[in-house]
């Protein structure tokens, strides 16, 4: 019988932290899973190097579904991001594995292609909004159908989704303390309609737009906005309040008709399971490494098809680009895939990570390669050291800490 013969964990940071698990098998085949849990990674690294890889040596790496079952119940303590980010690595390099084996391509395993591309969204922001507007230009030049848009509020330092002065990044801000951003709830409310007023007002509607809350706003606060939103058309208004609150929807619902997208930090069917079953939501934001992998991704998105929502998986650049492959083979072939997210990576993640997923005219393919199409240059990562980053916090005018 073929067996894991090794599990390893890789924390390299080419650009920005990610962590990677590599599995082998008795006959040579390796599979990548993506570990990455930002600003919590070494967490991650010691759950999987500690916990989980001493139980895979030896397992049969083709019981995709039993190591899953046996990694969730077997440890008794459930869900969690921690827990949930190093099952969703195993499950991921095992579907690797296995369409490495099957010589297809893992969508292929999944059921076959149910669409020819994956419409993608991309990240447009500005420091003001000609600046945004500027960048929102930019994008749909490039062939991107749908564009999330995000500005600085005046007044407000480090607005969410407004990169820093070096233009690339937007969350890890120190390596010792976080950075302090000051946030007014009032300001915004009155600046995001303008804002996404002036986009429509400049590009029309001929694209899908979307706007990030980031958690903000009471339910009261998301009513008020996803109905002063409304005649600008959104794709969808993402993770309005807290997310973890999963009644408060029914407040936002009761105010406006703009769609709802949550998810991100979900971990688990249990988090989601109000919001699919009462319909509270539209979009389901659950990503491939934080919600314990292709199999668990998988049966989120089958309960969320019977209640009619559909797919929107979170796709940062702080997930590596293995998750984005697995996002994409996942994407490709539920039957209600919404949109992905795509963030993209920057240099020189490119030199660790090799990929087979192409763009073109606002749609994504993962490729056509065995497995998921990733390769890990793993000499490469060693020139990149772990980098210990942490996400801002938010406080209020008045020094007390809000949701980030
Ligand atoms: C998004 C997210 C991210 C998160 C990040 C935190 O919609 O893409 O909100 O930008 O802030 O993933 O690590
Ligand atoms: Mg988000």
């Amino acid at each position: 019988m073929t067996t894991i013969t090794e599990a390893r964990v890789i924390v390299t940071s080419p650009g920005r932290n990610y962590v990677t698990l590599k599995i082998t098998t008795s006959d040579g085949v390796v599979g990548w899973g993506d570990a990455t849990l930002n600003g919590r990674e070494l967490a991650v690294a010691a759950y999987m190097t500690d916990h989980v890889c001493p139980l895979l040596v030896g397992r049969d790496p083709a019981r995709i579904e039993d190591t899953w079952q046996l990694l969730y119940r077997g440890a008794y303590w459930r869900r969690g991001p921690v827990t949930m980010t190093a099952i969703a690595a195993v499950d991921m390099a095992l579907w690797d594995i296995k369409g490495k084996v099957a010589g297809l391509p893992v969508y292929q395993l999944l059921g076959g292609a149910a669409r020819n591309g994956v419409l993608v969204y991309c990240h447009a922001s500005g420091s003001d909004v000609p600046a945004l507007l500027d960048d929102v230009a930019r994008h749909l030049d490039q062939g991107f159908l749908a564009v999330r848009a995000q500005a600085s509020v005046p007044g407000l330092e480090g607005t969410y989704g407004v990169p820093a002065p070096d233009g690339l990044l937007y969350e890890p801000a120190s390596a010792a303390l976080p950075a302090e951003h000051l946030w007014d709830t009032g300001p915004y409310l009155r600046f995001a309609p303008e804002m996404l007023g002036a986009v429509r007002e400049r590009f029309g509607f001929g694209f899908h737009l979307l706007h990030d809350v980031h958690h903000r706003l009471s339910p009261i606060e998301a009513g008020r906005l996803g109905h002063d939103l409304e005649p600008h058309r959104l794709f969808w208004l993402e993770d309005p309040t807290p997310a973890e609150d999963q009644s408060a929807f029914r407040v936002i619902r009761q105010h406006t008709t703009t769609p709802l997208a949550v998810g991100e930090v979900f971990n688990s069917i249990w988090d989601c399971q109000q919001l699919i079953t009462e319909r509270l939501i539209d979009y389901i934001r659950t990503s491939v490494t934080h919600a314990g992998g292709i199999t668990h991704l998988r049966r989120i998105f089958s309960l969320a098809d019977l209640y009619g929502v559909r797919t929107g998986s979170h796709g940062p650049g702080d997930l590596s680009p293995v998750a984005m492959a697995a996002a994409l083979h996942v994407d490709m072939s539920v039957p209600n895939f919404g949109i992905q997210e795509y963030m993209g990576h920057r240099d020189p993640a490119g030199e660790v990570f090799r990929t087979t997923y192409t763009f073109a005219d606002g749609y994504m393919h993962p490729g056509d390669a065995p497995g998921l199409g990733v390769d890990v240059d793993e000499d490469a990562a060693v020139h990149f050291p772990y980098d210990p980053r942490q996400l801002p916090v938010n406080r209020r005018l008045d020094g007390s800490v809000h949701d980030w």
